[in-house]
Protein backbone atom coordinates (compact mmCIF):
# COMPACT_ATOMS: atom_id res chain seq x y z
CA UNK A 1 0.00 0.00 0.00
CA UNK A 2 1.34 3.51 -1.25
CA UNK A 3 1.95 6.19 1.57
CA UNK A 4 -0.50 8.06 -0.31
CA UNK A 5 -3.22 4.64 0.19
CA UNK A 6 -2.34 4.91 3.50
CA UNK A 7 -3.14 8.61 3.74
CA UNK A 8 -6.54 8.31 2.54
CA UNK A 9 -7.36 5.47 4.42
CA UNK A 10 -6.61 7.51 7.67
CA UNK A 11 -8.24 9.97 6.44
CA UNK A 12 -11.55 7.88 5.76
CA UNK A 13 -11.70 7.08 9.12
CA UNK A 14 -11.89 10.55 10.01
CA UNK A 15 -8.28 11.13 11.20
CA UNK A 16 -5.94 13.97 10.44
CA UNK A 17 -2.54 13.10 8.75
CA UNK A 18 0.59 14.04 9.97
CA UNK A 19 1.65 17.63 9.51
CA UNK A 20 4.72 16.69 6.94
CA UNK A 21 2.34 14.27 5.19
CA UNK A 22 0.10 17.55 4.84
CA UNK A 23 3.11 19.52 3.23
CA UNK A 24 4.16 16.59 0.88
CA UNK A 25 0.31 16.31 -0.37
CA UNK A 26 -0.52 19.84 -0.81
CA UNK A 27 2.97 20.10 -2.55
CA UNK A 28 2.16 17.17 -4.85
CA UNK A 29 -1.70 18.76 -5.52
CA UNK A 30 -0.32 22.22 -6.48
CA UNK A 31 1.72 20.38 -9.29
CA UNK A 32 -0.85 18.83 -9.99
CA UNK A 33 -3.22 22.09 -10.32
CA UNK A 34 -1.11 24.52 -12.26
CA UNK A 35 -1.29 22.21 -15.43
CA UNK A 36 -4.86 22.43 -14.93
CA UNK A 37 -6.56 25.80 -16.81
CA UNK A 38 -8.56 28.28 -14.95
CA UNK A 39 -11.66 25.90 -16.92
CA UNK A 40 -11.20 22.40 -16.87
CA UNK A 41 -12.54 20.11 -19.34
CA UNK A 42 -14.29 16.97 -17.97
CA UNK A 43 -16.13 14.06 -20.22
CA UNK A 44 -19.27 12.35 -18.97
CA UNK A 45 -20.24 10.46 -17.17
CA UNK A 46 -20.07 12.48 -14.06
CA UNK A 47 -21.49 13.40 -10.76
CA UNK A 48 -21.61 17.17 -9.93
CA UNK A 49 -21.32 18.07 -6.29
CA UNK A 50 -21.92 21.20 -4.37
CA UNK A 51 -21.04 22.77 -1.15
CA UNK A 52 -19.55 20.47 1.44
CA UNK A 53 -18.32 22.93 4.46
CA UNK A 54 -16.75 20.29 6.27
CA UNK A 55 -19.47 17.81 6.93
CA UNK A 56 -17.20 15.00 6.79
CA UNK A 57 -19.37 12.41 7.36
CA UNK A 58 -21.87 13.45 5.16
CA UNK A 59 -19.21 13.30 2.17
CA UNK A 60 -18.95 9.74 3.53
CA UNK A 61 -22.64 9.89 2.60
CA UNK A 62 -22.47 11.68 -0.72
CA UNK A 63 -19.66 8.50 -1.64
CA UNK A 64 -21.80 5.94 -0.55
CA UNK A 65 -24.96 7.27 -1.83
CA UNK A 66 -23.15 8.42 -5.35
CA UNK A 67 -20.72 5.61 -5.73
CA UNK A 68 -17.20 5.49 -4.83
CA UNK A 69 -13.92 6.93 -6.23
CA UNK A 70 -12.57 5.65 -8.53
CA UNK A 71 -15.59 4.59 -10.19
CA UNK A 72 -17.53 7.54 -10.12
CA UNK A 73 -16.05 10.64 -11.74
CA UNK A 74 -16.68 13.48 -9.71
CA UNK A 75 -16.67 17.34 -9.70
CA UNK A 76 -16.96 19.13 -6.69
CA UNK A 77 -17.96 23.01 -7.41
CA UNK A 78 -16.23 24.22 -3.79
CA UNK A 79 -16.82 25.72 -0.33
CA UNK A 80 -14.70 21.84 0.72
CA UNK A 81 -14.17 23.73 4.11
CA UNK A 82 -15.68 26.29 7.03
CA UNK A 83 -18.74 25.84 9.25
CA UNK A 84 -18.66 22.47 9.68
CA UNK A 85 -16.36 20.20 12.04
CA UNK A 86 -14.19 18.46 9.90
CA UNK A 87 -13.11 21.26 6.71
CA UNK A 88 -9.53 19.31 7.82
CA UNK A 89 -10.47 15.79 7.43
CA UNK A 90 -13.18 16.42 4.05
CA UNK A 91 -10.19 18.89 2.18
CA UNK A 92 -7.21 16.83 2.67
CA UNK A 93 -9.54 13.79 1.53
CA UNK A 94 -10.25 14.94 -1.49
CA UNK A 95 -6.81 16.38 -2.19
CA UNK A 96 -5.71 12.89 -1.69
CA UNK A 97 -7.72 11.43 -4.14
CA UNK A 98 -7.47 13.92 -6.81
CA UNK A 99 -3.37 13.11 -6.78
CA UNK A 100 -4.50 9.47 -6.55
CA UNK A 101 -6.51 9.45 -9.25
CA UNK A 102 -6.61 13.08 -11.21
CA UNK A 103 -8.62 11.71 -14.19
CA UNK A 104 -11.55 11.10 -11.90
CA UNK A 105 -11.64 13.56 -9.42
CA UNK A 106 -12.22 17.10 -10.74
CA UNK A 107 -12.18 20.35 -7.70
CA UNK A 108 -13.09 23.65 -8.54
CA UNK A 109 -12.48 26.83 -6.41
CA UNK A 110 -15.52 28.37 -4.03
CA UNK A 111 -15.68 31.31 -2.10
CA UNK A 112 -14.65 29.75 1.34
CA UNK A 113 -11.56 28.56 -0.19
CA UNK A 114 -9.78 31.57 0.70
CA UNK A 115 -7.14 32.92 3.61
CA UNK A 116 -9.51 35.64 4.70
CA UNK A 117 -13.23 33.61 5.05
CA UNK A 118 -11.53 30.72 6.31
CA UNK A 119 -9.78 32.64 9.06
CA UNK A 120 -13.76 34.04 9.83
CA UNK A 121 -15.55 30.88 9.37
CA UNK A 122 -14.02 28.42 11.20
CA UNK A 123 -11.07 26.83 8.85
CA UNK A 124 -8.27 28.24 10.54
CA UNK A 125 -8.94 27.57 14.25
CA UNK A 126 -9.70 23.81 13.33
CA UNK A 127 -6.07 23.44 11.77
CA UNK A 128 -4.82 25.54 14.89
CA UNK A 129 -6.70 23.59 17.20
CA UNK A 130 -5.71 20.23 15.67
CA UNK A 131 -1.96 20.62 14.71
CA UNK A 132 -1.34 23.49 17.75
CA UNK A 133 0.22 25.52 14.80
CA UNK A 134 -0.89 27.56 11.29
CA UNK A 135 1.48 25.79 9.04
CA UNK A 136 -1.24 23.36 8.00
CA UNK A 137 -3.82 25.89 7.33
CA UNK A 138 -1.16 28.13 5.46
CA UNK A 139 -0.35 24.50 3.17
CA UNK A 140 -4.05 24.38 2.37
CA UNK A 141 -4.35 27.92 1.39
CA UNK A 142 -1.47 27.75 -1.37
CA UNK A 143 -3.36 24.82 -2.93
CA UNK A 144 -6.69 26.74 -2.63
CA UNK A 145 -4.74 29.81 -5.00
CA UNK A 146 -4.34 27.15 -7.53
CA UNK A 147 -7.80 25.66 -7.88
CA UNK A 148 -9.44 26.06 -11.24
CA UNK A 149 -12.42 28.42 -11.38
CA UNK A 150 -14.76 26.72 -13.55
CA UNK A 151 -14.81 23.27 -15.82
CA UNK A 152 -17.01 22.57 -18.91
CA UNK A 153 -18.32 19.02 -19.08
CA UNK A 154 -18.34 17.25 -23.00
CA UNK A 155 -20.59 14.46 -23.79
CA UNK A 156 -23.30 14.15 -21.46
CA UNK A 157 -26.36 12.49 -22.55
CA UNK A 158 -29.41 13.75 -23.37
CA UNK A 159 -31.17 10.52 -22.15
CA UNK A 160 -30.72 8.55 -18.94
CA UNK A 161 -30.23 4.77 -19.80
CA UNK A 162 -27.69 3.99 -22.11
CA UNK A 163 -28.64 2.05 -25.37
CA UNK A 164 -32.32 2.66 -25.42
CA UNK A 165 -32.71 6.31 -26.57
CA UNK A 166 -35.65 5.57 -28.51
CA UNK A 167 -37.35 4.46 -25.52
CA UNK A 168 -36.27 6.93 -22.82
CA UNK A 169 -37.57 10.24 -22.90
CA UNK A 170 -36.97 11.41 -19.36
CA UNK A 171 -35.22 14.74 -18.78
CA UNK A 172 -34.92 14.50 -15.09
CA UNK A 173 -35.06 11.73 -12.85
CA UNK A 174 -34.70 12.07 -8.94
CA UNK A 175 -34.04 9.74 -6.46
CA UNK A 176 -33.24 8.69 -3.11
CA UNK A 177 -30.16 7.68 -1.05
CA UNK A 178 -31.06 4.18 -1.55
CA UNK A 179 -31.52 4.63 -5.52
CA UNK A 180 -34.99 4.29 -5.45
CA UNK A 181 -36.67 6.57 -8.02
CA UNK A 182 -39.03 9.69 -6.16
CA UNK A 183 -39.79 10.85 -9.91
CA UNK A 184 -39.48 11.26 -13.14
CA UNK A 185 -40.14 13.83 -15.31
CA UNK A 186 -40.39 13.41 -19.45
CA UNK A 187 -39.14 15.37 -21.96
CA UNK A 188 -41.31 18.08 -23.48
CA UNK A 189 -41.78 18.18 -27.76
CA UNK A 190 -39.42 20.71 -29.04
CA UNK A 191 -41.70 23.76 -29.28
CA UNK A 192 -44.25 22.68 -27.04
CA UNK A 193 -44.65 24.69 -23.89
CA UNK A 194 -44.71 22.84 -20.45
CA UNK A 195 -48.29 23.43 -19.38
CA UNK A 196 -49.08 19.91 -17.94
CA UNK A 197 -46.51 19.87 -15.72
CA UNK A 198 -47.30 15.86 -15.23
CA UNK A 199 -45.64 13.23 -13.58
CA UNK A 200 -45.21 10.19 -15.39
CA UNK A 201 -44.06 8.25 -12.75
CA UNK A 202 -43.98 8.39 -9.10
CA UNK A 203 -42.99 4.97 -7.96
CA UNK A 204 -42.82 5.80 -4.27
CA UNK A 205 -44.16 8.15 -1.89
CA UNK A 206 -46.53 9.72 -3.88
CA UNK A 207 -46.59 13.43 -2.96
CA UNK A 208 -50.03 13.85 -5.14
CA UNK A 209 -49.08 17.49 -6.03
CA UNK A 210 -48.71 18.36 -10.11
CA UNK A 211 -45.64 20.40 -9.72
CA UNK A 212 -42.05 19.64 -11.02
CA UNK A 213 -39.16 18.03 -9.21
CA UNK A 214 -38.31 19.26 -5.62
CA UNK A 215 -36.16 22.55 -6.48
CA UNK A 216 -37.09 22.56 -9.99
CA UNK A 217 -38.85 25.57 -9.29
CA UNK A 218 -42.39 24.02 -10.37
CA UNK A 219 -41.19 23.11 -13.79
CA UNK A 220 -41.03 19.60 -15.03
CA UNK A 221 -38.97 20.30 -17.85
CA UNK A 222 -36.75 22.86 -19.71
CA UNK A 223 -39.04 23.82 -21.92
CA UNK A 224 -38.30 26.96 -24.90
CA UNK A 225 -35.29 27.65 -26.43
CA UNK A 226 -32.16 27.91 -23.78
CA UNK A 227 -29.06 28.58 -25.50
CA UNK A 228 -27.90 25.76 -27.57
CA UNK A 229 -29.91 22.27 -26.39
CA UNK A 230 -26.70 20.15 -27.46
CA UNK A 231 -24.43 22.66 -25.78
CA UNK A 232 -22.18 21.52 -22.86
CA UNK A 233 -22.08 22.59 -19.26
CA UNK A 234 -20.18 25.18 -17.59
CA UNK A 235 -20.15 24.33 -13.96
CA UNK A 236 -18.63 27.17 -11.73
CA UNK A 237 -19.19 27.80 -7.60
CA UNK A 238 -20.81 31.33 -7.54
CA UNK A 239 -22.08 32.29 -10.66
CA UNK A 240 -21.58 35.03 -13.64
CA UNK A 241 -19.86 38.26 -13.97
CA UNK A 242 -20.53 41.55 -15.96
CA UNK A 243 -17.17 41.23 -16.86
CA UNK A 244 -16.94 37.71 -18.18
CA UNK A 245 -18.86 37.30 -21.59
CA UNK A 246 -17.49 34.32 -22.46
CA UNK A 247 -16.12 31.27 -21.34
CA UNK A 248 -12.69 31.84 -23.13
CA UNK A 249 -12.69 35.74 -21.18
CA UNK A 250 -12.48 32.99 -17.81
CA UNK A 251 -9.62 31.42 -19.25
CA UNK A 252 -8.09 34.56 -19.06
CA UNK A 253 -7.91 35.35 -15.62
CA UNK A 254 -4.86 35.07 -13.47
CA UNK A 255 -6.26 33.01 -10.91
CA UNK A 256 -3.37 31.91 -8.69
CA UNK A 257 -4.37 34.38 -6.16
CA UNK A 258 -6.34 35.13 -2.88
CA UNK A 259 -9.86 35.65 -4.30
CA UNK A 260 -9.93 39.12 -5.30
CA UNK A 261 -12.71 41.55 -3.48
CA UNK A 262 -14.11 42.34 -6.69
CA UNK A 263 -13.57 41.31 -10.60
CA UNK A 264 -14.72 38.29 -12.71
CA UNK A 265 -12.67 35.76 -10.74
CA UNK A 266 -14.31 37.04 -7.39
CA UNK A 267 -18.08 37.20 -9.00
CA UNK A 268 -17.58 33.60 -10.65
CA UNK A 269 -16.77 32.79 -6.80
CA UNK A 270 -19.52 34.92 -5.09
CA UNK A 271 -22.45 35.51 -7.72
CA UNK A 272 -26.25 33.88 -7.57
CA UNK A 273 -28.87 34.22 -9.63
CA UNK A 274 -32.05 35.57 -8.98
CA UNK A 275 -35.25 36.98 -10.26
CA UNK A 276 -34.43 40.08 -11.61
CA UNK A 277 -33.62 41.52 -15.03
CA UNK A 278 -29.92 41.92 -15.93
CA UNK A 279 -27.64 42.44 -13.08
CA UNK A 280 -28.51 43.35 -9.36
CA UNK A 281 -26.34 44.08 -6.10
CA UNK A 282 -25.69 41.30 -3.97
CA UNK A 283 -26.47 41.56 -0.16
CA UNK A 284 -23.55 39.20 0.31
CA UNK A 285 -21.20 42.57 -0.56
CA UNK A 286 -19.43 40.26 -3.30
CA UNK A 287 -20.31 39.38 -6.93
CA UNK A 288 -23.39 40.39 -8.29
CA UNK A 289 -27.13 39.06 -8.65
CA UNK A 290 -28.01 37.92 -12.11
CA UNK A 291 -31.28 36.97 -14.12
CA UNK A 292 -32.94 34.84 -16.47
CA UNK A 293 -31.71 37.20 -19.37
CA UNK A 294 -27.91 37.08 -18.45
CA UNK A 295 -27.94 33.36 -17.96
CA UNK A 296 -29.71 33.04 -21.46
CA UNK A 297 -27.98 34.96 -23.75
CA UNK A 298 -24.35 34.06 -22.17
CA UNK A 299 -25.62 30.16 -22.45
CA UNK A 300 -26.51 31.27 -26.06
CA UNK A 301 -23.78 32.77 -26.83
CA UNK A 302 -21.09 30.38 -25.34
CA UNK A 303 -23.13 26.77 -26.84
CA UNK A 304 -23.91 26.10 -23.13
CA UNK A 305 -26.70 24.10 -22.84
CA UNK A 306 -26.89 24.61 -18.55
CA UNK A 307 -24.83 25.74 -15.66
CA UNK A 308 -24.11 24.28 -13.24
CA UNK A 309 -23.28 26.08 -9.57
CA UNK A 310 -23.33 25.53 -6.05
CA UNK A 311 -23.00 28.51 -3.38
CA UNK A 312 -26.63 28.87 -1.94
CA UNK A 313 -28.79 26.69 0.04
CA UNK A 314 -31.45 24.59 -0.88
CA UNK A 315 -33.79 22.93 1.23
CA UNK A 316 -34.73 20.21 -1.41
CA UNK A 317 -30.79 19.88 -2.43
CA UNK A 318 -31.33 20.97 -6.02
CA UNK A 319 -33.13 23.62 -7.78
CA UNK A 320 -33.68 24.51 -11.92
CA UNK A 321 -34.08 28.09 -12.43
CA UNK A 322 -35.10 29.96 -15.64
CA UNK A 323 -36.41 27.33 -17.75
CA UNK A 324 -33.37 24.68 -16.51
CA UNK A 325 -30.42 27.09 -18.22
CA UNK A 326 -29.38 27.05 -14.27
CA UNK A 327 -28.90 24.36 -11.70
CA UNK A 328 -28.21 24.99 -7.71
CA UNK A 329 -26.23 21.68 -6.36
CA UNK A 330 -25.97 21.64 -2.99
CA UNK A 331 -24.29 18.91 -0.92
CA UNK A 332 -24.12 19.19 2.62
CA UNK A 333 -27.27 17.83 3.91
CA UNK A 334 -28.91 19.33 7.45
CA UNK A 335 -26.53 22.55 6.99
CA UNK A 336 -24.48 23.61 10.01
CA UNK A 337 -26.03 20.46 11.72
CA UNK A 338 -29.33 22.31 11.98
CA UNK A 339 -30.64 23.24 8.83
CA UNK A 340 -33.16 20.45 8.12
CA UNK A 341 -32.23 20.30 4.20
CA UNK A 342 -31.65 17.43 2.50
CA UNK A 343 -28.69 17.31 -0.40
CA UNK A 344 -27.86 16.39 -4.17
CA UNK A 345 -25.68 15.43 -6.58
CA UNK A 346 -26.25 15.87 -9.82
CA UNK A 347 -25.54 13.00 -12.11
CA UNK A 348 -24.98 13.32 -16.31
CA UNK A 349 -24.24 10.06 -18.27
CA UNK A 350 -22.30 9.75 -21.16
CA UNK A 351 -23.57 10.06 -24.59
CA UNK A 352 -23.27 6.59 -25.85
CA UNK A 353 -25.89 7.31 -28.48
CA UNK A 354 -22.74 7.09 -31.44
CA UNK A 355 -24.30 9.28 -33.89
CA UNK A 356 -22.84 12.51 -32.29
CA UNK A 357 -26.49 14.19 -32.72
CA UNK A 358 -26.27 14.50 -29.29
CA UNK A 359 -22.58 15.44 -28.68
CA UNK A 360 -21.62 17.88 -26.17
CA UNK A 361 -19.46 20.64 -26.94
CA UNK A 362 -18.77 24.07 -26.50
CA UNK A 363 -16.81 27.19 -28.20
CA UNK A 364 -13.13 25.68 -27.93
CA UNK A 365 -13.93 21.95 -28.88
CA UNK A 366 -15.38 21.24 -31.94
CA UNK A 367 -17.85 24.28 -32.78
CA UNK A 368 -15.41 23.86 -35.99
CA UNK A 369 -17.37 20.24 -36.24
CA UNK A 370 -20.52 22.37 -37.21
CA UNK A 371 -23.32 20.50 -37.99
CA UNK A 372 -24.11 19.58 -34.88
CA UNK A 373 -26.95 22.21 -34.19
CA UNK A 374 -28.10 22.14 -37.08
CA UNK A 375 -28.75 18.12 -37.20
CA UNK A 376 -30.31 17.99 -34.62
CA UNK A 377 -34.32 17.65 -35.11
CA UNK A 378 -37.11 16.52 -32.77
CA UNK A 379 -38.00 16.99 -29.53
CA UNK A 380 -34.79 15.71 -27.24
CA UNK A 381 -32.46 18.74 -25.75
CA UNK A 382 -31.06 19.53 -23.00
CA UNK A 383 -28.65 16.94 -20.62
CA UNK A 384 -31.08 14.36 -18.75
CA UNK A 385 -30.36 15.08 -15.45
CA UNK A 386 -30.37 12.23 -12.42
CA UNK A 387 -30.02 14.06 -8.84
CA UNK A 388 -29.52 12.03 -6.10
CA UNK A 389 -30.85 13.29 -3.42
CA UNK A 390 -29.43 11.98 0.51
CA UNK A 391 -30.31 12.88 4.23
CA UNK A 392 -27.78 13.55 6.61
CA UNK A 393 -25.32 10.25 7.76
CA UNK A 394 -26.84 8.59 10.40
CA UNK A 395 -25.75 9.68 14.51
CA UNK A 396 -24.16 6.61 15.09
CA UNK A 397 -21.43 7.22 12.14
CA UNK A 398 -20.50 10.15 13.40
CA UNK A 399 -18.20 8.64 16.02
CA UNK A 400 -18.97 11.41 18.07
CA UNK A 401 -21.05 11.15 21.66
CA UNK A 402 -24.55 11.98 21.08
CA UNK A 403 -25.69 14.42 23.22
CA UNK A 404 -25.85 13.73 27.00
CA UNK A 405 -28.90 11.86 27.99
CA UNK A 406 -31.08 14.43 30.05
CA UNK A 407 -30.48 13.75 33.57
CA UNK A 408 -33.52 11.44 35.72
CA UNK A 409 -33.24 13.43 38.71
CA UNK A 410 -36.53 14.80 37.58
CA UNK A 411 -38.35 11.86 37.10
MN1 LIG B 1 -20.14 29.61 -1.43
Amino acid sequence: MSDLDKAIAQLRSCRPIPEDQVRELCHRARELLIEEGNVVTVTAPVTICGDIHGQFHDLMELFRVGGDVPDTNYLFMGDFVDRGFYSLESFLLLLCLKVRYPDRMTLIRGNHESRQITTVYGFYDECLRKYGSANVWRYCCDVFDYLALGAIVLGASSTLSPGTPEDDDTEIEVCDQNGSIISRFPRQPAGQPNSSQEKVENSSKSTGDKTGPPGSGASGSSSGSVGNPTGAILCVHGGLSPLVDTVDKIRLIDRKQEVPHEGAMCDLLWSDPDEIDGWGLSPRGAGFLFGADIVKVFNHRNDLSLIARAHQLVMEGFKEMFDASIVTVWSAPNYCYRCGNVAAVLELTEDESGTGIFQRTNGDVGRSSGGIVESRSGPKNGPARRYRVFQAAPQDSRGMPAKKPVADYFL
